[in-house]
């Protein structure tokens, strides 16, 4: 295996360290959920207990795991398999789809967070083929033609998340207290984009993480994984490091930093990280529900009145992701732009 290069290698207070910490993060059961408007008296108290183990849950953790999803096993096993295939091609194969400093979509392995080099290969496209950011930046889907069957296999996968994201954003606005379609306008022709995400094992995981601690920018994130495991969230009780447990029949969802400005702060964007392994390659394929690049999002006049004033200035989300993705891209030599700096003082 080969040695970890310097670039890979964290200021040791960043370093992956023991994490003890059990998984406490709710899991929410979708079983027999009917999607569509509850009629019957039984529907309707099982809607509001899912909406209210999700309000809970946003508040509490800012991630939960949600199993009996609707998404079909063979949508999920065709992108993991073509993604492998893809991943394990030849580098020189794999940078013909490279990611470039205009078109953020593609392959690209120097990514950094937190402006250290991350130990993962990732490629990333939008559920819509193209997207303009603004008049000068417009991205669009470099697909690979090796394998055959990447492209229909992640555009099957970007569809049925698409839809599950919309059904999950109504059941967190309903949670905040709004009509739970309040926000499906921004969403429509939105700007998702997808990463398939590859850690390699690594000679050295103690000096390095997969992903550097972080908070997502978008309004959802939701994260199909294999069985390996290594994502890490902050627990909002203690501060420690939680594992996630890795389950193939569950996703990952957690509160990005759009929902926090529109739930008017009540839920929290939270810091996550990938740690990696000596042993296993491991493969995780975040969705990032994302709203069109004109959005502002401002919290949500239900949450707002004269007891609680807004607590965040708008955010232009063209804006808020073309600053945070320069940061990805390379060193600016200063910390990522978070969501605290559109906070207002009162
Ligand atoms: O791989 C994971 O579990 C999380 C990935 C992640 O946080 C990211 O890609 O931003």
């Amino acid at each position: 295996m080969a040695e970890v290069l310097p670039v890979f290698v964290l200021p040791s207070e960043h370093r992956p360290g023991q994490v003890n910490s059990t998984d406490g993060i709710p899991v929410i059961d979708l079983k027999g959920w009917h999607w569509e408007a509850a009629e019957s008296p039984q529907d309707r108290s099982y809607r509001e207990s899912i909406v209210r183990q999700i309000g809970d849950a946003a508040q509490e953790w800012g991630f939960f795991q949600i199993v009996n999803h609707g998404v079909s096993q063979r949508v999920l096993d065709e992108v993991e398999s073509s993604a492998r295939e893809f991943f394990d091609l030849d580098l020189e194969e794999k940078r013909k789809v490279t990611r470039t400093a205009d078109n953020a979509m593609g392959y690209f392995d120097m990514e950094l967070t937190k402006n250290v080099r991350d130990w993962k290969e990732v490629y990333d496209y939008l559920a819509c083929e193209r997207a303009e950011i603004d008049p000068k930046q417009v991205f669009t889907n470099k697909w690979p033609s090796n394998p055959p069957e990447f492209r229909d296999a992640c555009k099957n996968y970007s569809a049925a998340m698409e839809a599950l994201a919309f059904k999950v954003l109504e059941l967190v606005v309903e949670s905040l207290g709004a009509p739970a379609k309040a926000l499906n306008e921004h969403f429509v022709g939105g700007s998702t984009r997808v990463r398939l995400n590859f850690y390699r094992k690594c000679p050295s995981p103690d000096l390095v993480l997969g992903v550097s601690r972080h908070k997502d920018g978008c309004a959802l994130t939701l994260l199909a994984q294999d069985e390996v495991g290594g994502l890490q969230v902050k627990s909002k009780r203690n501060d420690q490091w939680v594992q996630v447990k890795a389950r193939r029949d569950a996703f990952a969802v957690n509160i990005g930093d759009l929902i926090q400005v529109w739930s008017n702060g009540k839920y929290q964007s939270i810091e996550h990280r990938v740690v990696v392994n000596s042993t296993r390659d491991r493969f995780s394929c975040p969705v990032f529900f994302s709203p069109t690049y004109a959005t502002n999002a401002a919290p949500l006049p239900d949450l707002v009145n004269e007891n609680h004033p807004a607590k965040y200035k708008p955010v232009n989300w063209a804006e808020y992701y073309k600053m945070r993705r320069d940061g990805n891209f390379k060193n600016l030599g200063k910390p990522n732009v978070q969501i605290d700096n559109w906070a207002i003082d009162h």
